[in-house]
């Protein structure tokens, strides 16, 4: 599917209005001024980058919440942007890498993605499930509710009716969770939905549970794959400047580890390396974090270890 020589688009998108802290929105220009597109030619790929998402045009001025969700029309119209620029390029056969900003962007992601590989699965590696819906979010923040607007579940907002239910919940598995609301159980357990929890992890290490995650989204291993990657899943002593850090996650090697198991299987068709925050704890935090960032994005297109 994807195009020789391989070529990846990075996608910057500085975006923070899925939370309410500020600095997630400058985390991609972080990540590129680190070297990321250098990095990515030295592994082989041809990049395209061509200036990060601008959003500015988007009118924010008249924006009150639709019931607890926050900022629902900026977020909305952004990732309606983000589907347009991502589909565009799984189309043209480029592998698309999207630099958050807070993880509302992923339903602009997968809503892209999957408008070129509507037969694609979602592997989503978080501390949290961010599946809340309208009924069930406490915060309002949306970046805790992109799962269920892809998969069509709670009552519809009109205001995001342009995103379809591309995600059915046997296409999707979590890797990481450790910190769910209690509607998220229930969501959970209701439809189905697999998870790696970090229990599993412990249980059964990190190998095992990235074979179980795949035979179950992707048994015959011939569907298209989207990662969608919260840093946040990584322990906070790997990857500190985050908005909502938990502690009990995934090691340095975890992280990559299931990185580097899904460019084995050859699908991988779409990456998103979300809530990088360089504002928050010190600068060797950040320095850390954005480092992480780009080598998580460089294991899983395919930099080896040998
Ligand atoms: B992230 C939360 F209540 N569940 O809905 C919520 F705990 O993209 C957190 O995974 C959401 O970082 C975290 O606000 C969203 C909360
Ligand atoms: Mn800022
Ligand atoms: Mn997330
Ligand atoms: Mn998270």
């Amino acid at each position: 599917q994807l195009r020789e020589p391989k070529t990846a688009a990075i996608v910057g998108c500085p975006f923070s209005g899925g939370q309410p802290k500020a600095g997630v929105d400058h985390a991609p220009i972080h990540l590129v001024n680190a070297g990321l597109p250098q990095q990515l030619k030295e592994i082989g790929w041809e990049v395209h980058f061509g200036g990060h998402h601008q959003f500015e045009e988007i009118e924010t001025t008249n924006d009150p919440p639709i019931g607890k969700l926050k900022r629902p029309r900026l977020v909305s119209s952004v990732c309606k942007a983000v589907a347009d620029t991502v589909g565009a390029h799984a189309k043209n056969g480029v592998l698309p890498v999207t630099i958050g900003g807070d993880h509302s962007l992923a339903m602009g992601t997968i809503s892209g993605t999957f408008s070129q590989y509507p037969d694609a699965c979602v592997i989503w590696v978080d501390a949290h499930a961010d599946i809340n819906t309208i009924e069930t979010t406490e915060s309002g923040n949306i970046h805790g509710m992109p799962v269920s607007f892809l998969l069509g579940i709670g009552t519809s907002v009109p205001e995001f009716s342009w995103i379809k239910p591309v995600l059915r919940p046997e296409r999707l598995v979590y890797i990481g969770l450790r910190d769910l609301d209690i509607g998220e159980k229930q969501l959970l357990k209701q439809h189905g939905i697999k998870a790696f929890s970090m229990h599993e992890v412990d249980k059964y290490g990190i190998g095992q549970v990235v074979e179980k995650a795949l035979d179950h989204v992707n048994p015959g291993r011939d569907r298209p794959i989207h990662l969608s990657f919260d840093v946040d899943a990584l322990d906070p002593s790997v990857a500190p400047s985050t908005g909502t850090p938990v502690r009990g996650g995934l090691t340095f090697r975890e992280g990559h580890y299931i990185c580097e198991a899904i460019w084995e299987t050859g699908l991988l068709i779409g990456l998103d390396i979300m809530e990088v925050n360089p504002s928050l704890e010190d600068q060797k935090s950040v320095e850390q974090t954005v480092a992480v960032g780009c080598s998580l994005i460089r294991s899983a297109l395919g930099e080896t270890l040998l």
